[in-house]
């Protein structure tokens, strides 16, 4: 293991957003129809915290592969996050008027507009990895489009989003609860560490590996937000906090109270580090290992 500094660290995340930002602006460069465009550019260029694409430019770094190679992929994935986000926010689903300290898609433009940016993102998006990818080789081009409608659709977001509808103020369900974070966020966060891997060439039993990373991780980001809901301020969030209890959600701190969510979540966290104790010495792991603490620790 090399030892670096959290200087080191911190730079290294910031170069990567950087790249993600800059690459966001150009393939959003604004065009005809312009309100479409000035919608699309409000949902992503918003400040997100851009986790999921660092986490695929990192196992892809960590894997020993090339950055430029995974840039188009990284940008696809945030492209359909934002999207997602752009249409949870919509009055038909979660009904918000903030996001990211401003205003929501809907609430900025119309919930026409919205529909249809969060549409356009989705194809874009995929855009990315057909057009723009030139360095990828074909099968891995299929192996990541593949792997990205699936996560983004029936085996993922949506059916994550539709148990979320369909079971809220339902009875606490410890099952219940598991299969809507697997789906609604851990199928993009899997996707994200797997992909880093794949487009670096690493062997299929580091690909499970690193999948199961990104699941790891997935569920601690979805406690720590389930937790802020409940403990921080709309100033800190950027976004309405209690909504979830509001709308009855399945939510950690729901089902288990919040003392026990954060033996939960140190639980996690535990095996996080565990799982990059194995993987060391097959990737650069220290990175990695800052990226958990960053979701865990992170208050917004
Ligand atoms: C078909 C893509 C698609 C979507 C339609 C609405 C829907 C189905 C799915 C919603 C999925 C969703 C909103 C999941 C929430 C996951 C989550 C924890 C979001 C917040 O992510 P952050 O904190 O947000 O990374 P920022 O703003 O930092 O990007």
């Amino acid at each position: 293991m090399m030892i670096e500094t959290r200087q080191t660290y911190q730079s290294r995340f910031e170069t990567h957003l950087q790249a993600i930002e800059s690459y966001l602006e150009t393939c959003l460069a604004p065009q005809e129809p312009q309100v479409l465009w000035d919608a699309m550019r409000h949902g992503v260029l918003s400040g997100g915290k851009r986790i999921r694409p660092v986490l695929l430019l990192e196992t892809c770094r960590a894997s020993g592969g090339d950055l430029e190679k995974a840039l188009p992929t990284a940008c696809a994935l945030e492209l359909i996050h934002c999207f997602s986000l752009i249409h949870d926010d919509l009055p038909c689903i979660d009904n918000d008027d903030m996001r990211r300290g401003r205003l929501t898609v809907h609430k900025a433009f119309s919930e026409d507009m919205a529909v249809l940016a969060g549409d356009a993102l989705y194809g874009l998006a995929f855009a990315q990895i057909t057009d723009f990818a030139p360095q990828l080789s074909d099968r891995a081009k299929l192996r990541l489009l593949s792997a990205l409608a699936w996560a983004s659709s029936v085996k993922g977001l949506v059916n994550g989003q539709v148990d979320d509808i369909q079971f809220a103020h339902a009875a606490p369900d410890e099952q219940l609860l598991y299969r809507i974070h697997h789906g609604k966020t851990g199928a993009l966060f899997r996707f994200s560490t797997w992909a880093g891997g794949l487009i670096a060439g690493q062997p299929e039993p580091i690909l499970t590996r690193l999948s199961r990373y990104g699941d790891l991780l997935g569920l601690a980001f979805q406690i720590v937000d389930d937790l802020l809901d409940v403990q921080a301020s709309a100033d800190v969030l950027g976004k309405t906090p209690g909504k979830d209890q509001a709308q009855g959600k399945m939510t950690f701190p729901a089902v288990f109270g919040v003392a026990e969510t954060e033996r939960i979540l140190k639980d996690r966290i535990a095996a996080l580090h565990a799982l990059l104790d194995e993987l060391d010495g097959d990737l650069e792991t220290e990175q990695l290992l800052y990226l958990v603490g960053f979701v865990e620790k992170r208050e917004s």
